[in-house]
């Protein structure tokens, strides 16, 4: 009976564990305005088991700058000290982090399996690939491009009517685990391009002149880790050695002044660069595939979240790209066109001066190979529910987001000779 019990018990508390480990959890905003409030938030951060939101590291602070950081249950007090007694500007973003992962599952469709409007586990999210291949042989393919390091394979998508010498626009989602909009608005893209194709006439000649590969996770193993022991993984979940810490930040590893800044050389930090350059087997694919794909892909769009913001090359560098000038305007057109639908305010520019300067990320690599429209896209929010986005916005999100992609789309196909 007691054995019952137990047994009992210990089966509730795992199947609750993420939902537990959040309880009293919260997030603040800081504004430190000096080096010295930078400073102390380096020292909170080097005395508490502190998560950095955004930036994505404690490295990347400076002054002036919005610092959103989550604080386990039982350090809020000690921390909400510190920041009082030291005078820097600081709210409470986030009161309890579980109520925020609540609201993530605030989707009224109760379906079961996939759903455009519910965020989708990777089983899921792979069966789709299969189906929407399947179920759409005229217009779709499915490729597997590499292998994840625990295994699993990684899907890519090629969207299009087939044609000769067909242009390309590449686009990814899920590089950072956490940030669970993007596969879904990976998976949105490729809903509303076949639903439209035929009816909406931007829609129908993209498709009809150009291919779309659509990457809906790069990041697969430490998605499934999210969905299955931590909400906030960040990196990929490879082994280091020398080190028990796990994982290297994909989006630190391409050859693009490589580790030079922005970037941490230690494999306990989320911004880790890894060993070398595409020392993952995700980064490595990524960057195999579109280097043999080079004379056609003309656009690079990786999906991101969140702070809503539209970058361009460069992050490695203050260096402006020598395609500024038409980046710029691009990008503030895009934006334009995304704030149509629910007046989403979107910011846009360099990385570096944008977000933060940051090596090896794949929109510079990608720029750097001679693909001139490179961009990132950091979706929303601002900060209310960060990476816990509710599913609820899913369907805005994506929408606005679609309409950015769109007028990214038809400028290329524009401007392809
Ligand atoms: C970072 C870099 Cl290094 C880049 N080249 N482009 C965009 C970003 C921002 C994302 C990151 O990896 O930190 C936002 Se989550
Ligand atoms: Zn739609
Ligand atoms: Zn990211
Ligand atoms: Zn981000």
């Amino acid at each position: 009976m007691w054995a019952l019990l137990v047994l009992i018990g210990a089966a509730a508390v795992s199947a609750h564990l993420q939902d537990l480990s959040f309880d009293g959890q919260k997030v603040f905003r800081v504004i430190p305005q000096n080096d010295e409030q930078v400073e102390l938030i380096n020292s909170i951060a080097s005395n508490t088991q502190v998560d950095f939101w955004k930036p994505d590291s404690v490295t990347l602070i400076r002054p002036k700058m919005q610092v959103d950081f989550r604080v386990e249950a039982d350090k809020t007090f000690e921390v909400e000290d510190l920041l009082k007694e030291s005078g820097v500007e600081y709210r409470v973003l986030i009161d309890n982090l579980q109520a925020a992962l609540d609201a993530q599952f605030d989707s009224k469709a109760r379906t079961a399996g996939h759903s455009y409007e519910k965020y989708n586990n990777w089983e899921t999210i792979a069966a789709w690939t299969a189906d929407i291949a399947a179920q759409n042989p005229g217009l779709v393919s499915r490729s597997v491009i590499g292998q994840t390091y625990e295994g699993r394979p990684m899907y890519l998508l090629k969207m299009g009517k087939s044609g000769p010498n067909k242009k390309a626009i590449f686009m990814d989602c899920g590089f950072h685990a956490r940030e669970w909009i993007t596969p879904a608005f990976c998976q949105w893209f490729v809903k509303e391009a076949l639903e439209t194709y035929g009816k909406d006439s931007v829609m129908t000649t993209l498709l009809n002149s150009l291919d779309f590969y659509v990457l809906p996770v790069l990041n697969i193993d430490g998605y499934v880790y999210t969905w299955t022991n931590d909400r906030m993984w960040r990196k990929t979940r490879s082994k280091n050695a020398g080190s028990l810490c796990i994982g290297t930040d994909p989006n630190r590893n391409f050859n693009a002044g490589w580790c030079s800044i922005g970037a941490s050389k230690k494999p306990c930090d989320s911004t880790y660069c890894g060993s070398a350059p595409e020392s993952e087997k995700e980064t490595k694919a990524l960057a195999d595939f579109i280097r043999e794909h080079l004379s056609t892909i003309k656009a690079y769009l990786t999906i991101h979240s969140y702070s809503q913001l539209l970058l361009f090359p460069y992050s490695y560098t203050y260096k402006l790209p020598s395609d500024y000038e038409e980046l710029n305007s691009i990008a503030s057109a895009a934006s334009k066109q995304l704030a149509t639908l629910y007046n989403t305010k979107y910011t846009f520019g360099p990385g570096a001066t944008t977000i933060y300067p940051a090596a090896g990320g794949s929109d510079d690599w990608a720029y750097d190979q001679g693909i001139k429209y490179a961009f990132t896209f950091e979706l929303r929010d601002t900060g209310r529910y960060g990476f816990m986005l509710p599913e609820s916005q899913i369907k805005p999100t994506c929408e606005e987001t679609l309409l950015a992609v769109k007028y990214i789309a038809n400028y290329v196909l524009e401007h392809l000779y």
